[in-house]
């Protein structure tokens, strides 16, 4: 039997899926896509979930589209593909509402798909020996998985649009000093600062930060009046969780709070 393209590994309160084609720097497969989807899926619907890390085996992180399912043979004429439809909309869209943080823990080059697909986690840590490579152009294509909507968000304009055009790799630490990510840590210190950071998650008000998601996922596209609306409506939904009384009882009561997360 072939080797699973996604690890799962279950933790106390948080999911690590792995993108495990390390001999193709982790490329898709439609097969990866349909087996990254049941994970995803499968994490949503358990309430115990409450953070999700994805990292990469071997030496990359995700190098997007595996090609070699586009190489045409002598004659053989291009078809048009769906996948962006079928499996790379669906799935950034699937990362983006997940209801809880989304950790991506970039251990090496993440290029193509592979780095829009990182950038659209909520939180992105990447080794030192990572980079973030816009490789589309190199090959014809245009920049895919929301990186066009992402990445000028993220590092503005000018470097989005350069970076876009020439291809060329970024490493982690200016990734970091760009703000394209949140931190660049020492290769050996990667899976522990992710893996710290996911069980703090695992002890968070998780529908209030599911609501956080929500209200940032909403502001680029919003304007000031829009987004102090709806400011008021998520925080509506929030002060009546059940986590915002314990909050502030743990508060006055000077301990820790035993949050219920996704109950
Ligand atoms: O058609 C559609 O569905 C449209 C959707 C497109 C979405 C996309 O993601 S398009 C972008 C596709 N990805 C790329 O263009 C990146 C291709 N890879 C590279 O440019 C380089 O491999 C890297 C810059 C990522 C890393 O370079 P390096 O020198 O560290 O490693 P390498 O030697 O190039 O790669 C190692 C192996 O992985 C190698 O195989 P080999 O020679 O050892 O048998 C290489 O062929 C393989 N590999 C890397 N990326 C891909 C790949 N094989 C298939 N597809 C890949 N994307």
């Amino acid at each position: 039997m072939s080797e699973p393209t996604i690890l799962v590994t279950r933790e106390a309160g948080f999911r690590i899926v792995t993108l495990n084609r390390a001999e193709r720097l982790n490329a898709f497969t439609d097969a990866m896509h349909e087996e990254l989807r049941a994970a995803l899926d499968a994490a949503k619907a358990d309430e115990d979930c409450r953070a999700l890390m994805i990292t990469g085996a071997g030496r990359g992180f995700c190098a997007g589209q595996d090609l070699n399912d586009r190489l045409l043979k002598p004659g053989e004429k291009p078809v048009p593909r769906e996948s962006l439809e079928k499996y790379y909309n669906p799935l950034v869209r699937r990362l983006r509402r997940l209801p809880f943080p989304v950790v991506g823990a970039v251990n090496g080059v993440a290029a193509g798909a592979g780095a829009n697909i990182a950038l659209a986690c909520d939180i992105v840590i990447a080794a030192q020996s990572a980079n973030f490579t816009q490789s589309f152009a190199r090959i014809g294509l245009v920049p895919d998985s929301g990186g066009t909507y992402l990445l000028p968000r993220l590092i503005g304009e000018a470097r989005a649009r350069a970076l876009m055009l020439t291809a060329q790799p970024v490493p982690a630490a200016q990734a970091a000093e760009w703000g394209m990510i949140w931190r660049c840590v020492a290769d050996d210190q990667l899976m522990p600062e992710a893996t710290a950071l996911c069980a703090q998650f695992a002890a968070a008000p998780t529908q209030g930060l599911a609501l956080i998601k929500r209200a940032l996922d909403a502001s680029p596209t919003n304007s000031l009046d829009e987004q102090l609306d709806l400011e008021r409506d998520l925080q509506r939904e929030a002060v009546m969780l059940p986590d915002y009384a314990e909050g502030v009882r743990a508060f006055m009561e000077k301990r820790k709070p035993q949050f219920r997360g996704r109950k």
